[in-house]
């Protein structure tokens, strides 16, 4: 198991279990994607890239310090529905501790394995190139392209940012009636009303699969596809999530790395620093 201690941790912190209020769980699960493997060196590849970040904030004028916990990766056993089970598990011990749990990616699978730690009232908010939406994928239902699917079926799903499914997942979607903001143009104010319809004054998690940005900013990814969101927009929208919701948990995933270009990790780490900022802020 990779351990992340001192100079080897997120943000090279050393923060004390006990004090923390974040728990980062790396869970480098790399097991039913389809298409460019690598995503289980994900996870260290956004902790490395990590370090190279200032701690402070200055749009939201914080620190994020001292209050993040990076814990050794998850041992992800090789079949998928015993991993989404360790992964459940993992997350279900954070929230025992009384402390916040987040994780870092692995393929998109994680997120369903983390939704079952939760209360069914959660509801997931999924940035997603794809609408994972797939029935069944090489003859298992266990598949990082039917993760809204499987997490829809105890939780709301709201998603954003979509722009490959087929016309069966289309209808799919709308039968089971997900929210859904394709990626068709800017993410405008209407929609931020229409989607905080859906989040305020409600417990939300945010998944965020790094192929919900345009590739040209985030390439490092294991299915891109052209025509994807910008950074600001995707903070933006989160940032009016987090202003009347209640954040429980998040993830950023399927980050594969591609050696020497490294942006889609620092835009993955950069993420999670401002998911962090915007939850303290908001608790002020
Ligand atoms: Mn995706």
């Amino acid at each position: 198991m990779l351990l992340y201690e001192g100079k080897d941790s997120f943000l090279e912190e050393t923060v004390d279990f006990k004090k923390a209020k974040y728990v980062l769980l790396p869970v480098p699960m790399d097991i039913t994607t389809t298409y460019l493997k690598g995503t289980k060196f994900g996870p260290r590849s956004i902790i490395e890239a990590s370090r190279s970040l200032e701690n402070y904030d200055v749009e939201l004028d914080f620190d994020v310090r001292d209050i993040i916990y990076t814990s050794g990766e998850l041992e992800i056993p090789p079949d998928a529905g015993e991993a989404v089970e360790v992964i459940k598990k993992t997350v279900s011990d954070v929230l025992m501790e009384r402390k916040f749990p987040f994780m870092i990616g692995g393929e998109h699978t994680i997120t369903y394995g983390a939704s079952l730690a939760f209360d069914k009232d959660v509801v997931f908010v999924i940035f997603d190139a794809h609408a994972d939406f797939k029935k069944n994928v090489l003859g298992s239902e266990i598949n990082h392209a039917s993760n809204s699917r499987l997490i829809n079926k105890r939780n709301k799903v709201v998603l954003i940012g979509v722009r490959s499914l087929s016309k069966e997942d289309r209808r799919d979607l709308e039968k089971a009636d997900v929210l859904t903001f394709y990626a068709h143009g800017p993410f405008l104010d209407k929609d931020v009303l229409k989607l905080k319809k859906a989040t305020a004054g409600k417990k939300v998690y945010i998944s965020i699969d790094m192929d919900v940005f345009d590739p040209s900013i985030a390439p490092g990814v294991g299915t891109p596809q052209p025509g994807g969101m910008l950074y600001i927009a995707v903070r933006h929208v989160i940032e009016e999530i987090a202003k009347d919701s209640k954040l429980v948990g998040f993830d950023v995933n399927e980050v594969r790395p591609l050696g020497e270009n490294n942006i889609t990790e620092i835009l993955a780490a950069k993420l999670i620093m401002d998911i962090v900022a915007l939850i303290e802020i908001n608790k002020k």
